[in-house]
């Protein structure tokens, strides 16, 4: 609760608000971003409003200011809430995390850079090789992902096409050891159809092999092939057409074949097989190849362009992680070893189609809500219960039914979904369309939506629509099974084992596997991406959480508008009301009666230097009652709880300002003066 920064700003924690509703908080938080106060607390919560203007708040001078420093000790940023993590962290020897969280172009991976450099700045003070250069290397994995992982999109120019989980490691000293990213669902679609140019160009730039963290390993070269690995990528898409002449397919001209060839190593005839035939295992155990229909073809080899280019994807996080593992750590010699995590996601997003991509982002969304909701709206009003302090429950959403109208055992649309993929014979998305709105037709948060033929196209349109935490958003069917399916066929994992290039093979083990033993159905793209999220959500939920809450001003990315309406419905569906209604109802300190008089009683005449009365709990009330702030506080059953950090603020003032008086008395007692 800084109030460090004049009025005129306004208030730089939005528990301070006269009153706590949306009109106050839309006033105050559009005041803020008009006075270039981009950041604002609720309690540890830091909201935050993309200015889309280079601001001069990030240099070493904001680092210094911020570091070791108490949250309200400072006005609200992103490095309050980085150090209170870190400090959290080494003091307390507790797991943190980072969550941020916010739409498409809220300003999440910025965010998650400032927070990086912010850790990487205050860490390692004695500049010691091995940990600068882990430093290093979390650094600069970034600009890497970012360069194959990132698109354009119509909400984000420099838009994040697949999450990102950074784990870093600590030793006892506070310093860096190590990290490890998991990355989730990457959208293929995007990246391959309009970056192959513009992320080419964007390596041109970065041309010097050695920026990266991955060629490190002394391999140049490989440098060199993942490049090459980005054309082929996108190559078969484009160039790469099929004939139908007297019954059977053929590839037009040989020039893309030869080229793919080429670039992956691999025999031309080969390459050619594998577009144009499948193995397949009869129910007899015979094995016989099968001729593709031309469709067949193209669906083959645009599943085989979107495989290269996610196995590259993964391959090269996969590198990034071998490098800046923790190695040789001895928990004996080196002390507990504690994690902060930094999770930057994909936000939540609304395009004109929404496919399945958008399904499975918008779902990783809702989660992420249920962790807040779970973590700041819930176990805080359980802590009140358990204290016996007396509580009016707050209301807020609760998007639990979202989740499971998304994933719920048998009902849920990934069931529904997995189902009609493993149905034999004909099923098409229409199909699964009816089957789920037959299961979910009458679900409050799902609509059927049949709609007319479209005058123009004449051809029927057919989606459903989930009513999100955060808005509506209509998916349109099409492509979801043949998606969720994943389908690459056995072939062509086995033409990219056979390459003789050993960083390909390297990326395709499965292409070992000889088609009798991969009948086995796999996972489906829902279910795989649902276990993962699932995973995540484990992970963060038991560390000790600190969140970043995005908004984004408006959709022309101006530096200077501020979209009252758009605004709103975020900091609705956020649910940063409720936050601060919690907060504010709530208390924003407590502790245990034992620690507090130790620490103040000093400040008291009746506690110093030893209190005569029968309970902690009633020394620390004569504490409170000297300070006059008996009003701000609630006595539960083992602690104190105080509502603003101002009464402890005016504490530890006043402690600071005793001690001084205290060593001089001291020193006086120890010369014998007194
Ligand atoms: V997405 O879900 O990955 O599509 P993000 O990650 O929330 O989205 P991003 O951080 O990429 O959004 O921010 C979008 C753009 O806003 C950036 O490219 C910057 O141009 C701009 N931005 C965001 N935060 C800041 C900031 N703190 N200072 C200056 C910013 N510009
Ligand atoms: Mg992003």
């Amino acid at each position: 609760m800084a109030e460090l920064e004049g009025l005129e700003f306004g208030k730089s924690d939005f528990v301070l608000l006269d009153e706590v509703n949306m009109e106050q908080f839309m006033e105050n938080l559009k005041l803020r971003f008009e006075k270039a106060r981009i950041y604002t607390f609720i309690g540890e919560v830091v909201v935050s409003v993309n200015p889309y203007k280079q601001m001069d708040i990030y240099g070493k001078e904001a680092i210094d200011a911020y570091r070791g420093r108490e949250l309200y000790e400072n006005p609200p940023h992103l490095y309050a809430v980085a150090d209170a993590a870190y400090k959290a962290m080494k003091r307390r020897a507790k797991d943190t995390c980072i969550v941020i969280s916010g739409e498409s172009g809220a300003g999440k991976t910025e965010a998650s850079k400032y927070i990086m450099q912010y850790i990487a700045a205050i860490t390692n003070p004695s500049q010691r090789a091995e940990v600068e250069s882990v430093k290093n290397v979390l650094l600069k994995s970034n600009c890497v992902l970012e360069a194959f992982g990132n698109a354009k999109t119509n909400r984000n120019d420099n838009s994040s096409r697949f999450g990102k989980y950074m784990d870093i490691n600590f030793n006892f000293n506070g310093d860096p050891t190590g990290g490890h990213i998991n990355n989730y669902l990457l959208e293929k679609v995007r990246l391959l159809r309009g970056g192959s140019e513009e992320m080419l160009g964007s390596l041109h730039l970065q041309k010097d092999p050695v920026n990266y963290v991955y060629t490190r390993e002394g391999a140049a070269s490989t440098f060199y092939n993942t490049r090459i690995m980005n054309c082929v990528s996108a190559t078969p898409q484009g160039n790469l057409q099929f004939e139908t002449d007297s019954e059977s397919v053929q590839v037009v001209g040989s020039e893309a074949v030869s080229h793919i060839a080429g670039l992956t190593t691999t025999e031309p005839d080969n390459v050619t097989k594998s577009l144009l035939y499948r193995t397949v295992a009869t129910g007899g155990g015979e094995v016989i190849e099968k001729g593709h229909t031309e469709k067949e073809a193209c669906f083959g080899r645009d599943a085989f362009a979107k495989a290269l280019y996610e196995r590259l994807f993964c391959w090269i996080v996969a590198r990034i992680n071998a490098v800046i593992e923790v190695k040789d750590y001895n928990p004996v010699l080196h002390g507990k070893n504690t994690v902060i995590g930094v999770l930057d996601i994909y936000g939540f997003e609304i395009f004109d189609n929404n496919s399945f991509e958008q399904f499975c982002i918008n779902y990783c969304n809702e989660k992420l809500q249920q962790l807040f909701i779970e973590l700041i709206l819930r176990q805080e009003q359980d802590e009140y219960q358990r204290e016996g302090i007396t509580w009016r429950h707050i209301d807020y959403f609760n998007n639990q039914i979202i989740v499971d109208l998304v994933e719920q055992p048998h009902k849920g649309i990934i069931s529904v979904l997995d189902e009609a993929c493993l149905t034999v014979g004909k099923v098409t998305d229409t199909i699964c369309l009816e089957s789920m709105d037959a299961k979910l037709g009458q679900h409050p948060h799902y609509t059927s939506r049949k709609l007319t033929p479209s005058d123009k196209t004449m051809e029927f349109h057919r989606d459903f629509r989930i009513r999100h935490y955060a808005g509506d958003v209509t998916y349109s069917v099409e492509g979801f099974l043949d998606k969720n399916k994943d389908p690459l066929f056995q072939d062509f994992k086995r033409l990219m084992y056979n390459s003789s290039n050993p960083v390909l093979k390297e990326m395709w083990p499965d292409g070992q596997l000889s088609i009798t033993e991969v009948t086995k159905r796999p996972l489906t793209a829902a279910t795989l991406f649902k276990n993962s999220i699932v995973a995540l959500v484990d992970k963060l939920g038991c560390k000790e959480p600190y969140y970043v809450r995005c908004i984004k001003p408006n959709e022309m990315k101006s530096p200077v508008l501020f979209d009252d309406a758009r605004c709103q419905h975020q900091v609705a569906y956020l649910g940063l009301l409720e936050n601060v209604r919690v907060r504010r109802a709530g208390f924003a300190y407590r502790q245990p009666y034992a620690r507090f008089l130790q620490r103040y009683k000093m400040t008291c005449e009746y506690t110093w230097p030893n209190h005569l009365m029968e309970t902690d709990r009633e020394a620390v009330e004569a504490i409170v009652t000297q300070h006059g702030f008996q009003d701000d506080v609630a006595y539960g059953h083992t602690k104190l709880f105080v509502r603003t950090p101002r009464s402890l603020f005016t504490l530890e003032q006043e402690r600071a300002a005793l001690i001084p008086i205290l060593v001089l008395f001291l020193q006086k007692v120890w010369r014998g003066a007194l």
